[in-house]
């Protein structure tokens, strides 16, 4: 049977890597395991502006609508394809929980052993769910993230396991390809970009991706990058580590980030900044996207929000600007989350329609 023309088409989406070979570290000779991760929407969010009081135009890079639901394809599709180039046979992560749902697949595709290391009890429910059932070694240490990222550096030093966490630069490489596509949906790069910060690998990725960018002459100017941490989970804002990092935005609760120097430099040359939210800044700005805009983003996802409305308050932002925002994971990687935050239950009635009217006061 000759293949049907539709599975030709040079068209069709097949991931980050095929789409943007030429700027990544990989050659006819790289496997390619992806799950068409990337091309993900950038969301104009007009009514979001109006509910905070801004002055400025707000595109919203759905990451979320990746293939295991973050931004953490993006880097994984390049990790694990370099992994299989070198014949590597085990791939170890620690992780809050993205970067192990992400690991977890796409050695699931490639026929890799994956072995995760989480802190136990601090994973949303989505993210667990996610390692165990694409098959990952699960491990939970009675510690936190950087316990697990120490525990995993050390498993890396054997020499028998391929670690895929950022501290492996082909994450970052494959990061930077969402700056690539904010300044291609765009046809320009943005004025600011807003983002949450955790082990710092992702404002890196995206300030390589401006960059390179700007350097090939694709767009004339770089953003400025506005980087957000938890108050709890802070240590790029308080100029140290944090021993005991606590947020209920888990996925950001890390107190020693491995890419500290990356996250300095985009925030020095790109003359941007970092800060920190609370945690009920962060639930505000989760519930307001959520209830004007209809996108459901994790609570770490709503830091760089949070951010937002404290920049309007400040007026740190002209009137008239580009701004731009990563919503870095998906709202039901934690349900818990959403049912706590909406605060109110389902109504129970009798099946009946006047029961349903009455109910909703009509
Ligand atoms: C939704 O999965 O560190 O500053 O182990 O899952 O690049 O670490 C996750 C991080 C933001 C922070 N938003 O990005 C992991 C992990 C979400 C995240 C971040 C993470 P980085």
């Amino acid at each position: 049977m000759s293949p049907s023309p539709l599975l030709q088409s040079a068209d069709r989406w097949q991931g980050v890597i095929h789409r943007y070979a030429k700027y990544l570290p990989v050659t006819d000779a790289t496997p390619r395991i992806s799950l068409s991760e990337g091309n993900t929407p950038l969301v104009r969010v007009d009514h979001f502006v109006e509910a905070i009081g801004g002055k400025f135009s707000l595109f919203l890079k759905y990451e979320g609508l990746n293939p295991t639901a973050s931004f953490k394809d993006r880097g994984m599709t390049l990790a694990i394809s370099k992994a299989c180039e070198k014949g590597a046979e085990v791939v170890a992560c620690a992780s809050t929980g993205n970067t192990s749902a992400a690991a977890a697949a796409y050695s699931a595709r490639a026929k890799l052993k994956c072995v995760v290391i989480l802190p136990h009890g601090n994973i949303a429910m989505g993210k667990l769910s996610q390692a165990l059932i694409y098959g990952a070694e699960t491990i939970a240490i009675r510690g936190n993230f950087d316990d697990a990222l120490r525990i995993v550096r050390e498993l890396g030093g054997t020499g028998r396991v391929e670690v895929v966490n950022s501290i492996n630069p082909v994450r970052i490489e494959g990061q930077k390809t969402a700056a690539f596509e904010i300044c291609d949906q765009l046809g320009r790069a943005p004025d600011f970009h807003f983002l949450p910060v955790g082990n710092a690998g992702n404002i890196t990725a995206y300030w390589r991706g401006f960059q390179e960018y700007a350097d090939r002459g694709l767009v004339e100017t770089t953003p400025r990058l506005m980087g957000w941490q938890a108050a709890g989970a802070a240590p790029l804002v308080e100029g140290k580590p944090v021993a005991q990092p606590e947020t209920i935005a888990t996925a950001i609760r890390i107190g020693n980030p491995a890419s500290w120097q990356g996250a300095e430099t985009a925030v020095r040359e790109s003359q941007g900044g970092i800060d920190k939210v609370t945690d009920e800044e962060i639930l505000h700005a989760y519930k307001t996207i959520a209830q004007t805009e209809g996108i459901l983003a994790e609570p770490a996802s709503a830091a760089p929000l949070a951010g937002l409305i404290r920049a309007v308050h400040n007026q740190s932002i002209p009137e008239g600007s580009l701004v731009t925002a990563t919503m870095t994971g998906h709202g039901l990687k934690d349900p818990d989350r959403a049912l706590k935050t909406a605060g109110v239950e389902p109504t129970v009635v009798d099946p009946s329609t006047s029961a349903v009217m009455k109910s909703i006061g009509m």
